[in-house]
């Protein structure tokens, strides 16, 4: 680059990238048989909501069809759904837990 001996520099400038892991949202979908008070339980043990946040989104859900309960990196995000769907299954309730990326 120095001088003039004929090359032709290029500076290239890197960005200084900090990567942060995609978030995916955790939802609650409706259904017309699981006990309200099951998934009022469900969002108190599993999204660390107290009982007047839990029964409100249990509410929300109930009248919307479905809810965002939480935002989490991936692994965590599945981890939360499997608990959801794990517990709704050994109890016979349809509760239905999904993930979607933001
Ligand atoms: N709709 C259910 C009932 O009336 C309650 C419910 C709320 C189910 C939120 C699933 C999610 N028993």
């Amino acid at each position: 680059a120095e001088g003039d001996d004929g090359d032709t520099s290029v500076v290239v400038e890197t960005k200084p990238k900090t990567k942060r892991p995609p978030l995916y949202k955790v939802m609650l979908l409706n259904d017309d048989y699981t006990p309200m008070e099951f998934v009022v339980h469900v969002l108190e043990r599993f999204f660390a909501l107290n009982h007047a946040q839990a029964f409100e989104i249990m509410l929300t859900v109930h009248k919307k069809g479905l809810a965002v309960v939480g935002v989490f990196s991936h692994e965590i995000a599945e981890t939360k759904v499997a608990q959801v769907m794990d517990l709704a299954r050994q109890h016979q309730h349809p509760l239905q837990c999904t993930m979607e990326k933001e």
